[in-house]
């Protein structure tokens, strides 16, 4: 990048800063000092707890001193990832290996009278007796710290929400409140309840309080006796609470301030400083976020507020249980070349409490398949997993699960039944899909290196598609309709891929199993961003926790195709980003293989063995590994996947981008519309200049970047109207950020076949970001609340599975046809059509008959130059003409319309003020919107406000008179509301 600022030395003990976006090849990371941090003391501070008042009435009845079943016992220690900590070691891991291996014997092998005698108690009703499950979802007691607030809350919830839905705070995202409400975080809340056990407890041999989730650092209490304490709002948490629980009980869950405990952690860790110490204040953030297991950015980041939430994030639930218990189930598939068979392989993890082993059936059930297999099983005392291996009937044919565009997303049922000779019967329902994924590393003919592409059932595949972010900083606003309508947005923008960013969330259930129903493969990064991470015995603990415990429940996703250690941390040593002194750098590579390749990596290389790991993105993948897990310059053109940003360069300038085997991450900011921004905003706040657009603005000269892009290729509003000024200003942003991504992610697309000086062979392009968490200037295309940028709509004809696309070199006009298609395409390049800026009628076509463009590839498909062209198309110049073009092809194939500006609008000559128009009208479920234009309209937008849909078109080029486009409504609408909402837009209403 032309960075600008400059790197402040300091050494690692002072506090600094990361900015965690940064430029490959043309410089390093900045790094500014921040005030220095009060140094908090080591001892452990227990929140005011004593302050909090027992609720008076609760959601239930407040306790009563109840009879305790068993003698207080002194409380077990906490299981953390569902019981099943001790497996993690290399030598329980084998066992448990050697004790699958066991259990996959077939049924035949067990006596045909034990088979029977299972068979028969199935009949009986062995299936009675299974677990008691009772929720404490529901209305808790929030208080802080003093005992000044007490309130009702929801869980799953948290602090924020409750107060703002009992009306005690505002809306936290507006205006200034991420910074007027620091003190929530800053406080210690404590969540409680009365709850009656619904049962009789003497039943049951075991009895466990779980909780799927609680962010973050909180002490548990049962009926006043402590059960132990949560770090890690990643885990999921089991307190064995059989000699606690009674009849009616009282449950605390005491909060620690996320970032009071970061920063104490940070000042114990005395030996060596971890860096970054803080955000750079534009981020008006918290310190220490790498001290903590909590989503990274809720610390705030180049994009995002600062809500270092407290609360019960997830389920939180008792159960009880005689025998034993399933925790984690789990399927995947594998193709076995050999045999040329599918298998699916069923990994069950129980626990039992029994003594003795428990014996019994397993039978897996694929109705469609023809395929049914039983198992003898034996389940042995504690924890441990039973292992089946299915092979799937060979006569039956098996439709795979394939990517958004290349095929359906086809999920076969599965029966899976437990018959055990104690206990309850188990029946669990699921579905498998069938798909194989390959990172394929391998060297590529006339370049150095290797390339890095994913192979899908076979079939290399161009990943296009985006970065995920968590979808609000209150996880529980998000619920399956925002997740359905942002992951729905990026399946009709053509995407098939996105990458769940590590400084987020692992994402909720919902969340994979609509990307399984939509096709969109997921790269799943673990959540480390942008800093280096300490390895102290009891962190590496908590992370081998979470990764077991995120592993178990999200590889039966075949939209999963890859994990990925961290975000842009071999980056950030190899490019030194935290200005660490030559002498101590080995201190932080070691950690560095320490904690991504030691711990993370080989427990999911034992927990899934069906999908590949890289250790970090960007990396060179192989050479990374060659050279020790770090690369010298991650940024590699010729390895692995790269992040770039550039925003002092004309974005229009494709020679500035990399030509790279895979492009993870890349953008250019731009501002949410009016409507977006207006709900948390006031009058005062409306330009651009303003306090609150400076506030809102994340990342070190964001809007000035803005500008200087803008200023390339379009005038600045001059307008008097301070309002207009604003609205053109937004406009303009969200112009100059589709035009840039297009032409960058074109660029990409282009070079998928080609090797030129040893580069290409580019397979994906995913921009940076999809999604924003609030109402704020990012480099998302979708706004919070879900509505589409342009660069959305941009995305949905860049990302088209046939594209023509144009670029010039040395005064000649390029073109390239882009094809996704599994097979080959005669096509029509119809046509390359000349405009004049002036006038609605052509000045010339062309159209070229028989162009092939092969099966996913991208071939060179027109050449002409440009002082050719103009020649041709009599009285153009650069600045007066315009050129469109599309490829047409058999059964109604055609791709969308492209264009290509011959020289920056700012100079075009010949456009005119237009009269642009529409008429609204209902069909359907859908709404119609006819325009007109009385000249040539670039950029045309046509806006609703705040109601809920999206165009089937919109920020386009109008080079004909007529044009219609479709409204998609989310919710029901009108054409009254419509009409009364609607704007129309284009470059030359801009005054
Ligand atoms: C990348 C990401 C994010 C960041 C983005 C924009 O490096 O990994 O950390 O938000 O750049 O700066």
């Amino acid at each position: 990048m032309r960075k600008q600022s400059t790197l402040l030395e300091g050494d690692i003990g002072t506090d600094f800063i990361s900015l965690c976006h940064f430029i490959v090849k043309r410089g390093r990371k900045a790094v500014q000092k921040s005030p220095r941090q009060a140094e908090p003391s080591c001892i452990s501070r227990a929140a005011s707890r004593h302050l909090c008042p027992r609720p008076l009435s609760g959601p239930e009845q407040p306790l009563t001193v109840g009879e305790r079943r068993r003698a207080a016992a002194p409380p077990p220690p906490p299981t953390v990832g569902g019981g099943l900590k001790h497996r993690l070691s290399a030598s329980a891991a084998a066992r448990r290996a050697a004790s699958s291996v066991a259990l996959r014997a077939p049924a035949a092998a067990m006596g045909y009278a034990a088979v029977l005698l299972l068979l028969l108690m199935a009949a009986e009703g062995a299936a009675a007796g299974g677990p008691e499950v009772h929720s404490l979802r529901g209305s808790w007691w929030l208080c802080n710290g003093n005992g000044s607030l007490s309130l009702r809350g929801e869980v799953p919830g948290c602090v924020h929400t409750a107060l703002h839905r009992r009306g005690l705070i505002q809306d936290p995202y507006s205006r200034f409140n991420d910074v007027m409400y620091r003190w929530i975080s800053l406080d210690n809340w404590t969540y409680s309840r009365t709850f009656k056990t619904p049962f009789d407890v003497r039943k049951w041999q075991k009895v466990n309080l779980v909780f799927e989730g609680v962010d973050t650092v909180a002490d548990i209490l049962l009926n006043n006796v402590t059960l132990g304490r949560t770090t890690n709002m990643f885990n999921r948490y089991s307190f064995d609470i059989t000699s606690t629980i009674k009849e009616v009980n009282f449950i605390q869950v005491h909060f620690i301030s996320a970032i009071s405990y970061a920063a104490e952690r940070s000042s114990c860790h005395k030996a060596y400083s971890v860096p970054p110490a803080c955000p750079p204040p534009v981020q008006k953030g918290e310190c220490h976020a790498n001290f903590i297991r909590k989503e990274q950015c809720s610390f705030s980041w180049d994009w995002g507020p600062s809500f270092p939430t407290q609360g019960i994030w997830k389920d939180v639930r008792i159960e009880a249980y005689n025998h034993y218990h399933l925790i984690y189930f789990s399927l995947t598939p594998f193709f076995v070349r050999r045999t040329q068979q599918w298998s699916l392989e069923i990994e069950s993890i129980f626990n039992v409490v029994s003594s003795k082993p428990i014996a019994g059936l397993a039978t897996v059930n694929i109705p469609k398949l023809q395929t049914q297999q039983t198992y003898s099983v034996k389940l042995q005392p504690g924890e441990g997993s039973i292992v089946l291996l299915v092979n799937i009937n060979k006569n039956s044919t098996v439709e795979p699960w394939w990517p958004n565009g290349h095929g359906k997303q086809i999920g076969y049922n599965v029966t899976t039944t437990f018959i055990m000779e104690a206990g309850y019967q188990i029946e669990k329902i699921s579905k498998a899909y069938f798909r194989t994924v390959e990172l394929v590393q391998e060297p590529i003919p006339g370049s150095p290196g290797l390339s890095f592409y994913f192979r899908i059932n076979g079939l290399p595949i161009f990943m296009k598609g985006s970065n995920w972010i968590p979808a609000d900083s209150f996880q529980d606003r998000v619920t399956y309709n925002t997740l359905w309508l942002l992951l729905k947005s990026a399946a009709d923008a053509n995407m098939n891929a996105l990458r769940i960013w590590g400084g987020g969330i692992y994402e909720q259930d919902d969340f994979y199993d609509i990307c399984d129903e939509l096709g969109i493969m997921i790269w799943q990064d673990f959540m480390f961003a942008c800093a280096l991470y300490p390895t102290d015995q009891d962190y590496l603990e908590s992370v081998r926790a979470e990764v077991s415990h995120q592993v178990r429940r999200l590889k039966s996703h075949p939209s999963v195709v890859l994990w990925s250690g961290n975000n842009e941390n071999e980056a950030a040593i190899a490019s030194n980003w935290f200005s660490i002194p030559h002498a101590d750098r080995e201190v932080y590579i070691k950690d560095y293989v320490i904690l991504y390749v030691k711990n993370i990596r080989e427990i999911v290389l034992a927990e899934d063995k069906s999908r590949p790991f890289v250790v970090s993105s960007p990396t060179n993948g192989l050479e990374s590994i060659k050279e020790g897990w770090l690369s010298e310059n991650p940024y590699d053109t010729h390895y692995g996947d790269t992040h770039f940003y550039d925003y002092s360069s004309d974005c229009w300038n494709w020679s500035v981008y990399p030509k790279t085997r895979f492009a993870s991450e890349y953008g250019f900011q731009s501002w949410p519309s009016f409507s977006t921004l207006e709900k948390v905003s006031s009058t005062e706040d409306w330009s651009y200049t303003s306090n609150f657009s400076l506030h809102r603005q994340h990342h070190e000269n964001g809007n000035d970047q803005m500008l200087q892009q803008i200023g390339y290729h379009f005038k600045l509003p001059q307008t008097a109207d301070p309002i207009k000024k604003f609205k053109d200003m937004i406009y303009l942003t969200q112009v100059m950020q589709a035009q840039c991504v297009k032409t960058e992610t074109e660029f990409y697309r282009s070079s998928r076949s080609e090797i030129i000086k040893g580069e290409g062979h580019t397979m994906g392009a995913l921009y940076w970001q999809l999604n924003d968490i609030w109402q704020a200037p990012s480099w998302s295309s979708l706004e919070y609340g879900g509505k589409w940028k342009l660069l959305h709509y941009f995305a949905q004809n860049f990302f088209a599975p046939l594209l023509p696309v144009a670029y010039e070199g040395n005064g000649v006009l390029y073109m390239y046809g882009i094809s996704d298609f599994h097979t080959d395409h005669k096509l029509t390049l119809k046509q390359v059509i000349v405009n004049s800026w002036s006038s609605l009628e052509p000045v010339c076509t062309l159209v070229k008959d028989g162009v092939t463009v092969k099966a996913q590839s991208a071939v060179s498909i027109y050449k002409e130059s440009i002082n050719a062209l103009l020649e041709r198309c009599r009285n153009c110049t650069r600045k007066s003409c315009v050129v469109t073009f599309y490829l047409v092809g058999e059964d109604g194939l055609q791709s969308p319309m492209n264009h290509h500006f011959l020289s920056s609008l700012k100079d075009a000559v010949g456009l005119e003020k237009t009269q642009l128009s529409a008429t609204v009208s209902q069909q359907d479920d859908v709404y119609i919107f006819d325009l007109q234009t009385t000249a040539i309209a670039p950029f045309v937008t046509l806006d609703v406000g705040s109601i809920k849909g999206r165009f089937s078109d919109n920020g386009f080029l109008m080079t004909e008179k007529k044009k219609v486009v479709i409204f998609y409504p989310w919710e029901p609408t009108s054409v009254e509301e419509l009409e009364k909402s609607f704007t129309l837009t284009s470059l030359m209403e801009v005054a």
